[in-house]
């Protein structure tokens, strides 16, 4: 049976200890198991390590695989910014975490299910989820505080907002693209509710997830970041935000305190490739 084109973004910043295994595990799944065109682009930034290296050597193995590198400290979020310009290359477009938490198989049952909505998204608490948990004591509260003010300041119902799983159709993807703003890990509620905003279907389905070591999420400057543009996003969708103009310069500068990334701007992506050898 033919499936969709698809389009796999996996943002990367320093993940030279676990990448590896990951892009092999998608490239050698995605060859043998899916009916359809499959391209694989690490979005990477800045890194201070090899990733670069490491993506260039499993890049030559694999024809799917290919990378897009910025040198500005963009985030995950910016750096799925960039990435998502690549819509129009897939009719299905989508994204997971360079770690492995999401495994091929688990990925594929999400764009098995694009027929039913415009975006389809992992959820870890959802009955059915398979999860292998490591996750600290305050992670996990942390985790659960955010989920509650999403909820209440977006009222979108949605379990799990932050499962770095998730695949959308090339339309709405092209639909909500100018609404995309946000760099640091709140990228994602940005993205569900410019989608949700703009009457597509998400729908949530159980997912596999498996929490890695190595995460690069920095507690408490992660938190409070994330805190500050999940009601960033809130405003940018009221009819006050024309009015919080004065504010910006103050927004800058508790950003620049923060260390917190910023969205890129510039032309759209150039592609990388690595040098294949001459055979
Ligand atoms: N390009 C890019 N990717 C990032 C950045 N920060 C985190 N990521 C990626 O975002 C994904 C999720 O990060 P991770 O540390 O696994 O978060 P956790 O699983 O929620 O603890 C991984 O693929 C990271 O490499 C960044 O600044 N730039
Ligand atoms: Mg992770």
């Amino acid at each position: 049976m033919s499936e969709p084109s698809l389009l796999l973004l996996i943002p990367a910043y320093n993940e030279e200890q676990r990448i590896e295994p990951v892009l092999r595990d998608y490239g050698r799944y995605f060859r043998d198991h899916y009916g359809g065109s499959f391209q694989l682009v690490v979005v990477l930034n800045g890194c201070r390590d090899n990733t670069r290296g490491v993506v260039e050597t499993v890049a030559r193995e694999f024809p799917s695989i290919s990378f897009l590198d910025f040198p500005e400290p963009i985030g995950k979020g910016g750096a799925l910014i960039e990435g998502l310009k690549l819509a129009p290359r897939a009719d299905v477009i989508g994204y997971v975490d360079a770690d492995g938490a999401t495994p091929p198989a688990a990925l594929h049952d999400l764009v098995r299910r694009i027929g039913e909505a415009d975006c389809v998204i992992g959820s870890r608490w959802l009955p059915g989820a398979r999860l292998h948990v490591a996750q600290s004591r305050k992670r996990r509260i942390a985790s659960r505080l955010f989920h509650l003010l999403v909820q209440l300041l977006f009222h979108m119902n949605i379990k799990d907002t932050q499962c770095g799983a998730k695949v959308m159709r090339r339309e709405a993807v092209e639909a909500i693209h100018h609404a995309l703003r946000i760099a640091d890990m709140a990228f994602d509620i940005n993205l569900l509710y410019a989608l949700h905003r703009a009457g597509f279907r998400i729908l949530e389905v159980p997912t596999e997830w498996t929490d890695k070591v190595g995460s690069k999420v920095k507690l408490f400057r992660t938190s409070l970041t994330m805190f500050l543009s999940t009601v960033r996003v809130r405003l940018i969708y009221s009819p006050v935000y024309k009015w919080l103009w004065p504010l910006r310069p103050l927004e800058a500068w508790i950003y620049k305190k923060l260390r917190a990334p910023v969205p890129r701007s510039g032309p759209p992506p150039e592609m990388q490739s690595p040098t294949r050898p001459k055979s």
